[in-house]
Protein backbone atom coordinates (compact mmCIF):
# COMPACT_ATOMS: atom_id res chain seq x y z
CA UNK A 1 0.00 0.00 0.00
CA UNK A 2 1.02 3.30 -0.80
CA UNK A 3 2.06 5.17 2.69
CA UNK A 4 2.60 8.64 0.91
CA UNK A 5 0.87 10.30 -1.69
CA UNK A 6 2.74 13.01 -4.06
CA UNK A 7 0.27 15.46 -5.35
CA UNK A 8 0.68 18.47 -7.93
CA UNK A 9 -1.15 20.92 -9.01
CA UNK A 10 0.45 20.54 -12.75
CA UNK A 11 2.61 18.37 -14.74
CA UNK A 12 4.87 21.60 -14.68
CA UNK A 13 5.66 20.87 -11.20
CA UNK A 14 6.95 17.15 -11.76
CA UNK A 15 10.47 18.39 -11.95
CA UNK A 16 10.47 20.10 -8.66
CA UNK A 17 8.69 16.78 -6.66
CA UNK A 18 10.68 14.72 -8.74
CA UNK A 19 13.08 15.28 -5.86
CA UNK A 20 10.22 14.15 -3.10
CA UNK A 21 10.30 10.77 -5.81
CA UNK A 22 13.37 10.59 -5.55
CA UNK A 23 14.39 10.63 -1.80
CA UNK A 24 11.14 8.14 -0.96
CA UNK A 25 12.32 6.03 -3.15
CA UNK A 26 16.08 6.09 -1.82
CA UNK A 27 14.10 5.62 1.46
CA UNK A 28 12.01 2.43 0.64
CA UNK A 29 8.88 4.48 1.12
CA UNK A 30 5.88 3.36 -0.96
CA UNK A 31 4.38 6.51 -2.95
CA UNK A 32 1.59 6.82 -5.75
CA UNK A 33 1.59 10.48 -7.90
CA UNK A 34 -0.89 12.94 -8.76
CA UNK A 35 -1.79 16.01 -10.87
CA UNK A 36 -4.73 17.44 -9.03
CA UNK A 37 -4.96 21.28 -9.34
CA UNK A 38 -7.33 22.92 -7.21
CA UNK A 39 -8.50 25.48 -9.43
CA UNK A 40 -8.87 23.35 -12.86
CA UNK A 41 -9.88 19.87 -10.87
CA UNK A 42 -11.93 21.02 -7.82
CA UNK A 43 -14.15 18.29 -8.06
CA UNK A 44 -11.40 15.59 -8.16
CA UNK A 45 -9.55 17.50 -5.42
CA UNK A 46 -12.53 17.34 -2.83
CA UNK A 47 -12.77 13.43 -3.90
CA UNK A 48 -8.94 12.84 -3.42
CA UNK A 49 -9.17 14.49 -0.18
CA UNK A 50 -12.35 12.52 1.36
CA UNK A 51 -10.81 9.39 0.29
CA UNK A 52 -7.47 9.49 1.62
CA UNK A 53 -7.97 7.76 4.61
CA UNK A 54 -10.10 5.00 3.20
CA UNK A 55 -6.95 4.73 0.46
CA UNK A 56 -4.58 3.90 3.41
CA UNK A 57 -2.85 7.59 2.65
CA UNK A 58 -0.57 8.56 5.55
CA UNK A 59 1.07 11.72 4.65
CA UNK A 60 -0.08 13.30 1.56
CA UNK A 61 3.26 16.07 0.12
CA UNK A 62 1.42 18.53 -1.86
CA UNK A 63 3.13 20.92 -4.28
CA UNK A 64 2.08 23.87 -5.79
CA UNK A 65 2.69 27.22 -7.94
CA UNK A 66 1.34 30.60 -7.72
CA UNK A 67 -2.04 30.98 -6.55
CA UNK A 68 -1.29 27.26 -4.71
CA UNK A 69 -4.21 26.80 -2.94
CA UNK A 70 -4.12 22.78 -3.30
CA UNK A 71 -2.37 22.45 -0.05
CA UNK A 72 -4.68 23.87 1.73
CA UNK A 73 -7.56 22.61 0.34
CA UNK A 74 -6.76 19.33 0.57
CA UNK A 75 -5.87 19.65 3.85
CA UNK A 76 -9.87 21.14 4.51
CA UNK A 77 -10.98 17.84 3.10
CA UNK A 78 -8.97 15.20 4.98
CA UNK A 79 -7.48 14.54 8.24
CA UNK A 80 -3.68 13.57 7.56
CA UNK A 81 -0.98 15.40 7.42
CA UNK A 82 -0.33 17.58 4.78
CA UNK A 83 3.25 19.10 3.77
CA UNK A 84 2.87 22.14 1.37
CA UNK A 85 5.59 22.59 -1.28
CA UNK A 86 5.90 25.95 -2.70
CA UNK A 87 6.99 25.69 -6.30
CA UNK A 88 9.30 28.24 -7.59
CA UNK A 89 7.09 30.37 -10.00
CA UNK A 90 8.36 32.62 -12.69
CA UNK A 91 6.85 35.64 -12.02
CA UNK A 92 7.08 36.01 -8.32
CA UNK A 93 10.03 33.05 -7.97
CA UNK A 94 7.75 31.38 -5.44
CA UNK A 95 6.59 33.94 -3.05
CA UNK A 96 3.06 33.77 -4.36
CA UNK A 97 3.47 29.81 -3.96
CA UNK A 98 4.62 30.30 -0.43
CA UNK A 99 2.65 32.86 1.06
CA UNK A 100 -0.82 31.08 -0.34
CA UNK A 101 0.34 27.91 1.03
CA UNK A 102 1.95 28.81 4.42
CA UNK A 103 -0.86 31.24 5.41
CA UNK A 104 -3.22 28.95 6.31
CA UNK A 105 -6.43 29.70 9.26
CA UNK A 106 -6.50 28.50 12.39
CA UNK A 107 -7.77 24.78 12.47
CA UNK A 108 -6.69 23.66 8.92
CA UNK A 109 -2.66 23.06 9.06
CA UNK A 110 -0.89 22.54 6.72
CA UNK A 111 3.34 21.93 7.06
CA UNK A 112 4.92 24.30 4.45
CA UNK A 113 8.93 23.63 3.38
CA UNK A 114 11.32 26.20 1.56
CA UNK A 115 10.36 27.42 -2.25
CA UNK A 116 11.82 24.54 -4.76
CA UNK A 117 13.43 21.92 -4.84
CA UNK A 118 14.79 21.74 -1.13
CA UNK A 119 11.24 21.97 -0.01
CA UNK A 120 10.76 19.09 -2.21
CA UNK A 121 13.66 17.30 -0.40
CA UNK A 122 12.74 17.99 3.14
CA UNK A 123 9.53 17.50 2.23
CA UNK A 124 10.29 13.51 1.76
CA UNK A 125 12.32 13.98 4.82
CA UNK A 126 9.50 15.33 6.79
CA UNK A 127 6.43 12.36 5.31
CA UNK A 128 9.27 10.18 6.57
CA UNK A 129 9.78 11.31 9.64
CA UNK A 130 6.13 10.90 10.59
CA UNK A 131 5.94 7.57 9.39
CA UNK A 132 9.20 6.26 11.40
CA UNK A 133 7.41 7.15 14.57
CA UNK A 134 5.45 3.86 14.01
CA UNK A 135 8.79 2.24 11.60
CA UNK A 136 11.95 1.06 13.27
CA UNK A 137 13.67 0.30 10.31
CA UNK A 138 12.71 3.36 8.62
CA UNK A 139 13.80 5.14 11.69
CA UNK A 140 17.05 3.46 11.30
CA UNK A 141 17.25 4.19 7.77
CA UNK A 142 16.68 8.03 8.26
CA UNK A 143 19.60 7.93 10.46
CA UNK A 144 21.53 5.93 8.29
CA UNK A 145 20.77 9.04 5.66
CA UNK A 146 21.54 12.02 8.14
CA UNK A 147 25.04 10.46 8.55
CA UNK A 148 25.65 9.74 4.90
CA UNK A 149 24.74 13.53 4.43
CA UNK A 150 27.18 14.69 7.37
CA UNK A 151 30.16 12.46 6.40
CA UNK A 152 29.59 14.05 2.47
CA UNK A 153 29.53 18.00 4.32
CA UNK A 154 32.55 17.01 6.26
CA UNK A 155 34.69 15.56 3.49
CA UNK A 156 34.11 18.07 1.44
CA UNK A 157 36.34 20.42 3.35
CA UNK A 158 39.23 18.52 0.80
CA UNK A 159 37.44 20.67 -2.02
CA UNK A 160 38.99 23.76 -0.81
CA UNK A 161 42.07 22.65 -1.66
C1 LIG B 1 -0.47 25.79 -10.29
O1 LIG B 1 -0.25 26.65 -11.35
C2 LIG B 1 0.46 24.62 -10.52
O2 LIG B 1 0.82 24.05 -9.31
C3 LIG B 1 1.63 25.22 -11.26
O3 LIG B 1 2.72 25.47 -10.39
C4 LIG B 1 1.08 26.54 -11.78
C5 LIG B 1 1.16 26.66 -13.29
O4 LIG B 1 0.50 25.57 -13.87
P1 LIG B 1 0.60 25.32 -15.44
O5 LIG B 1 -0.03 26.52 -16.10
O6 LIG B 1 2.06 25.17 -15.77
O7 LIG B 1 -0.17 24.05 -15.70
O8 LIG B 1 -1.78 25.37 -10.21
Amino acid sequence: MNQVAIVMGSVSDWPTMQASAAILTELQIPFSKHVISAHRMPAQLQDFGQQAVAQGIAVIIAGAGGAAHLPGMLAANTVRPVIGVPIESHALHGMDSLLSIVQMPAGVPVATMAIGTAGAKNAALQAASILALQDGQLQQRLLDYRAAQTKKAVESEAQLD
